[in-house]
């Protein structure tokens, strides 16, 4: 039986729980950032919905009134409609003039007073990027995953991994947004707004979780073909738990130990795999496809196309087009035998 039975009864217990208890939602924030904006979004529904239940009164009460006016004929037939007034009395006029000019300035005091509202909202979320002790982690937005690479001042610490970013609780994250081939868009809505990737040329997203949790995200911008299946999760873990994670993805892979597995590895490096995916400590180094060192640990494969178990993940590498048509891994033509062996092979990358 081929592993993965670990992160395949934490996926059934923390994501699908996360699927359905949580929201994720810009209306469930849990961060600071995710909070200004919910504000900005309760202040302009306010405001929008008192004025539309305002303007939907006053039509009322003026078609009522016009109703009444033209009452005074109950019982005869309809009477022809009265001639067009050309003429209009000139205090009625007046009149109607101040009220059109009292809604005129409403509305722009209105238009002022919610342009400021978004201000001081993109001002507060602003503030957030000259706080010290931020992690620091650079996303490509690739056709159709995300690479995720931890930054870190001492070059042996820095590695790579894809689709799930895992953070520590109650301290800023920093985020610089970079694209390796058209625009995408970098969004978890229960954390910060969204924004775009866009190739050349890097941006800034900084947000904090709150609470420990999985949330959710997905590309923002129509990317191709499978914009729709470019998923990525925050996994945001108590700081000891995130640090214990962090140790163990900066270390290499351990070598295979079993006959079935040091084979495994020579068809991965044989076979083209190794063309374009990574494994630390292993020969094998392509930056096509997402960095294969600890695979095991993620809860989902294909940004979170399918769930990472054995079965999923054995479909996956025979024919990645029935699972995510247009990809950009090509289909393996494997021997039974090979595909086991490189099956266990990839169990080790834990
Ligand atoms: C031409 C380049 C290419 C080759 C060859 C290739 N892959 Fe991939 N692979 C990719 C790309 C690109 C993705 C990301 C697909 C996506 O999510 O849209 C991927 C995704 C994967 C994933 C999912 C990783 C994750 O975390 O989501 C696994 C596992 C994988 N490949 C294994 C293999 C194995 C094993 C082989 C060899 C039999 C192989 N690949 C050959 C490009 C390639
Ligand atoms: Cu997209």
């Amino acid at each position: 039986m081929i592993g993965g039975g670990v992160v395949t009864s934490l996926f059934n217990s923390a994501v699908l729980a996360a699927i359905s208890t949580d929201n994720h939602t810009a209306l469930a924030p849990t961060g600071p950032q995710a909070q200004h904006i919910f504000n900005d979004y309760k202040a302009f529904y306010t405001v929008c919905i008192i004025v539309y239940v305002l303007t939907v009164a006053i039509a009322l009460i003026a078609s009522r009134r016009h109703r009444q006016d033209t009452d005074g004929h109950k019982g005869e037939a309809h009477p022809p409609l009265p001639p067009p007034q050309l003429q209009l009395d000139p205090t009625r006029e007046a009149k109607m003039t101040f009220w059109v000019n009292v809604c005129i300035a409403a509305t722009v005091l209105i238009l002022f007073g919610l342009l400021f509202v978004d201000f001081s909202t993109a001002r507060a979320i602003h503030q957030f990027s000259s706080k010290p002790g931020a992690v620091n982690i650079v996303v490509t937005g690739h056709q159709w995953w995300w690479e995720v690479r931890y930054d870190d001042e001492h070059p042996q610490n820095v590695f790579t991994t894809a689709n799930e970013i895992h953070v520590p609780t109650g301290r800023p994250v920093k985020i610089v947004l970079q694209a390796a081939d058209v625009i995408h868009s970098f969004w978890v809505p229960n954390l910060t707004g969204k924004k775009d990737m866009i190739p050349n040329h890097s941006t800034e997203l900084w947000f904090q979780a709150d609470k420990p949790g999985i949330y959710w995200g997905q590309c923002a911008e129509f990317c191709g073909f499978e914009h729709a299946k470019m998923r990525l999760f925050v996994i945001a873990d108590p700081p000891e738990v995130f640090d214990g994670w962090l140790n163990a993805a900066r270390t290499p892979s351990r070598p295979p130990l079993e006959q079935i597995q040091k084979q495994g590895q020579q068809v991965f490096m044989l076979k083209q795999c190794s063309m374009c995916h990574t494994i630390g400590g292993t020969p094998a180094g392509g930056r096509v496809g997402p960095d294969l060192t600890h695979v095991m640990n993620r809860y989902t494969l294909a940004a979170g196309a399918i769930r990472n178990t054995p079965g999923q993940l054995a479909g996956w590498i025979l024919d990645p087009q029935v699972i995510k048509p247009g990809c950009r891994m090509p289909q393996n033509n494997l021997s039974p035998h090979d595909l086991q062996a490189l099956l266990e092979y990839l169990r080790t990358l834990q």
